[in-house]
């Protein structure tokens, strides 16, 4: 009796929405992906989220053409595609004035960077005209090459990973959150690179222009550069250097800011070839010593920073102890500690002023307040890595977060039981103010002395230990598990994703970046207007003594602010899959997406959708609609309306696990009931259609 056909079934691979699979397992689940994929159908429903599989190569489906195709059509009338999600929020967000926000989740590599983008490039084909929006546009779609050679990388997982978390609010009021990787400036995982920006300038940029900010053109001269991947394929650091050089000035970027800016890159190559050497004193204490200070020498030039300030910023800490000043020498390996932090400091801050920087030439080309778009990409966690530093803590409770979906409560139904994952439990085991993992780790780097990645891992575990609270909560959930058959220096969390292990190495000075004063107070002295300006607090006559926050804390903050920004908006969600580990066309590799499936929590979503959010309907409503398909209920039924509907169901034979009865609606798990019903009064209005036809004809 279920065999309906709409539109959206017909010629369809496998089946276009997973709500409608039957029967649903997470076997047929995988086959319905893979059968889909291999006839390049890489977008599928679970009602309104799609899921995208990454294909690995450019598929004719993203055309002007399609663009018309989607536009003004309901989500469900083609066959799925990202852009019938992005007309979606975007005509909500003009007919209905909803702000949409678009939330991308996914593994590193799975296509959530490329999603944005096609979102944003569909919703730009199709918004309005005229001068002012036109501009908006091209500067909106000229900010990605720049946001990206600045804030992506190669990785093991993606050769353009994204290191930011960036949200961009279309029409027309941009807001960048820009959280910066930033340990990634001194120091790279084997087999990755540092910032795409490093390289495009040393491989793209003329002769003159390296030889003005004093650069070779050679990747090897530079500490920050890894070697073994300087060259990826497929990457032209030279051309891409060239278009992100064209976006800043489409975006507005005066001539001498973009120099500014590229002296800053050149200041960091320069800062990462600072070396130092020790130097034995009388008094058995060991001194740090610059060894060459020729790079110290150009990046003072290039920065108009006196050499004598900063080398003595590199020599000596200043610590304010009530009203007193102390200096004291740093040792070798404290002073490179202080150059890292520059560097990562200068860099990081850069990237953050560009962010605003976009921001407001964006904004200067808007005149009024316009409805909000928000589109949400993450920079994915590498679920099979070991290795967790602590910047991707952070990523992990933030993605955990936008994921929490709860079932439906209705009342006076009996529903078959969804497991769901209680994330709360997670954000509160990272995130508690007194006793989270965050708060812990912060409270390790403002302990004075000795502090390291040891000891905070001893904290943690005592404190497991110890809070009657904390403990309790843990262990009858499980969340947080040490024990000793870890391997050495980690703990491991029970994520939404399933186990992580996070290694506490490089935790606390990930966590720890921070700036002596010393060094802030000789950038504010810089002879060069956008280093004063990025280094506010060196300016003496702001002598604050405040320690700065966390990269912790300034996380929990910035995630904060994005929270209560999408609340605020009707979220649309898109599910990236990443098809293998290859970053091959064409391979499927079963075990691998069945991973993601798990970890995206999928198959959960379909059993949330089938179970509320199918059809629901009052008994009224439901009785008038379909009373036609049945004898006894037609063309009056005398009596309760929900009684009438049990007498139609009973009589469609609809099986009983279909739907429910609630208090004063009855619910539909599945929309192919609903299709079946509505198929029904189809047929039975042309049926009669023929009928008045044929009495019409038999009169004439
Ligand atoms: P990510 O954003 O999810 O990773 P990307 O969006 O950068 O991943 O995708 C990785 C690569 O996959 C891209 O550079 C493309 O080569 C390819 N790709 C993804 N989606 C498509 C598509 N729809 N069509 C064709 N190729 C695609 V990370 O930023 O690392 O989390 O941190
Ligand atoms: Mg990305």
């Amino acid at each position: 009796m279920m065999e309906v056909k709409t539109s959206l079934l017909d010629n369809m691979i496998g089946v276009g929405d997973m709500v409608l699979l039957e029967p649903l397992s997470e076997d047929s689940f995988l086959d319905n992906l893979k059968n889909r994929f291999d006839h390049n159908e890489i977008y599928t429903y679970i009602g309104s989220v799609v899921i995208s599989m990454n294909p690995y190569r450019s598929l004719p489906i993203y055309t002007p053409e399609k663009v018309e195709e989607y536009r003004n059509r309901n989500f469900y009338e083609l066959s799925p595609h990202i852009y019938a999600l992005a007309d979606e929020a975007y005509r909500s967000l003009r007919d209905q004035d909803k702000d949409q926000c678009i939330l991308i989740t996914g593994e590193s590599g799975a296509g959530k960077t490329e999603a944005s983008k096609l979102v944003m490039s569909y919703v730009a084909a199709v918004c309005g005209r005229g001068q002012e929006v036109n501009k908006v546009k091209e500067q909106l779609l000229q900010s990605n090459p720049v946001l990206e050679a600045f804030g992506n990388a190669k990785t093991v997982r993606n050769d353009n990973s994204s290191r930011f978390l960036l949200l961009l609010l279309l029409f027309f009021s941009p807001f960048l959150i820009d959280l910066l990787e930033k340990s990634r400036v001194v120091k790279q995982p084997r087999g990755e690179r540092n910032f795409h920006i490093f390289y495009q300038l040393l491989s793209g940029a003329s002769d003159d222009t390296l030889k003005k900010l004093k650069l070779h053109r050679d990747v090897s001269k530079y500490n920050y550069l890894s070697l073994d991947s300087a060259a990826v394929n497929g990457l032209d650091d030279a051309a891409n250097f060239r278009t992100v050089r064209n976006a800043m000035e489409i975006l507005g970027f005066m001539a001498d800011e973009v120099q500014s800016v590229l002296e800053l890159v050149a200041a960091v190559l320069k800062l990462g070839n600072i070396e130092f050497k020790p130097e034995s004193r009388c008094n058995g204490s060991d001194e740090s010593r610059i060894k060459d200070k020729n790079d110290l020498k150009e990046m003072c030039e290039l920065l108009g920073i006196e050499q004598s300030v900063l080398e003595r910023a590199f020599s000596y800490r200043t610590v304010e102890a009530k009203l007193e000043k102390v200096s004291t020498t740093l040792n070798v390996a404290q002073a490179y500690y202080a150059r890292d932090a520059l560097a990562k400091n200068l860099y990081s801050r850069l990237f953050s002023w560009l962010v605003t920087r976009i921001n407001e030439s964006i904004k200067a080309q808007t005149k009024t307040r316009h409805k909000v778009m928000g589109v949400l990409d993450i920079y994915g966690f590498e679920i099979f890595e070991v290795r967790k530093t602590a910047d991707q803590t952070s990523v992990l409770f933030f993605l955990i977060r936008t994921r929490t979906e709860s079932p439906p409560k209705i009342s006076g139904i009996e529903w078959t039981n969804i497991e769901y994952f209680n994330n709360a439990i997670i954000c509160d085991l990272i995130e508690n103010n007194q006793n989270g993992i965050m708060a812990m780790l912060d409270e390790e780097c403002l302990r004075p002395g000795t502090v390291t990645d040891e000891t905070f891992l001893d904290k943690l575990n005592t404190v497991c230990a110890e809070h009657q609270h904390f403990e309790s909560r843990l262990s009858k959930n499980s969340k947080f598990l040490t024990d000793h058959s870890l391997p050495h220096n980690c703990f491991r969390i029970q994520h939404y994703a399933g186990k992580v292990l996070y290694r506490v190495e490089g935790f606390m000075d990930k966590n720890n970046d921070l700036l002596y004063r010393d060094l802030s107070q000789a950038m504010y002295k810089a002879n060069h207007s956008l280093i004063k300006q990025l280094f506010p607090e060196g300016n003496p006559a702001k002598v604050n003594l405040k320690r700065p926050p966390t990269a912790g804390f300034q996380f929990k903050a910035s995630v904060g602010t994005l929270m209560r920004n999408l609340q605020t908006k009707n979220p649309n969600y898109i599910r990236c899959i990443k098809p293998n580990d290859k970053k091959a066309s064409h391979i499927f590799t079963e075990s691998l997406v069945r991973h993601q499936v798990h970890y995206l929590g999928l198959m959960e979503n379909v059993r949330v959708r089938r179970a509320g959010y199918a059809f629901r309907q009052p008994y009224e409503p439901c009785l008038e609609r379909y009373k036609m398909l049945c004898k006894r209920t037609w063309p009056h039924w005398r009596g309760p309306a929900r009684e009438g509907v049990e007498v139609l169901m009973a009589d469609l034979q609809v099986p009983g696990e279909e739907f429910s009865y609630g208090r004063s609606k009855i619910f539909i798990r599945n929309p192919r009931t609903l299709f079946f019903l509505e198929e029904r009064r189809r047929q039975c209005l042309q049926d009669l259609a023929t009928l008045i036809q044929k009495i019409y004809r038999g009169w004439k």
